[in-house]
């Protein structure tokens, strides 16, 4: 997609700091991190909401927790424990409009989520 930002860092358009890449998906740091591990792991296939995820989608899905479990054991968060959130539509506050992961880790978290 010539518009999404994400594809843009897939493509190495606009740069990120990237941690994690394999044919599938991509993992970068958050650009306004929440917590000492703010990571987003996408797919490089470019999907624009949960609501759009196909059947044909759903290997392409588990490596995206794959990558999400990988970056966790890296950043030393993986016992302690880390939050993973993909949120759908504007009325759940996403803002990126290609699927991404985050991996939120190294502080405590509070339940429900805002
Ligand atoms: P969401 O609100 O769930 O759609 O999350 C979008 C996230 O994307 C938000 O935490 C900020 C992050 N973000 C937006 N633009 C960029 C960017 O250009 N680079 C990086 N690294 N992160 C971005």
């Amino acid at each position: 997609m010539t518009d999404c930002i994400f594809c843009k860092i897939i493509a190495g358009e606009i740069p990120g700091d990237i941690i994690y890449q394999d044919d599938d998906v991509l993992a970068f740091r958050d650009l306004n991190p929440q917590a000492p591990t703010h990571a987003l792991v996408i797919p490089k296939k470019h999907i624009s909401t949960i609501n759009d995820i196909q059947s044909d989608d759903a290997e392409l899905v588990g490596k995206m927790f794959l990558a999400a479990q990988k970056i966790a054991k890296d950043d030393g968060i993986a016992e302690p424990g880390y939050r993973t959130v993909m949120n759908c539509n504007s009325g759940a506050g996403q803002t990126v409009f290609h699927i991404h992961l985050h991996v939120l880790g190294g502080r405590a978290m509070s339940w429900p989520p805002g």
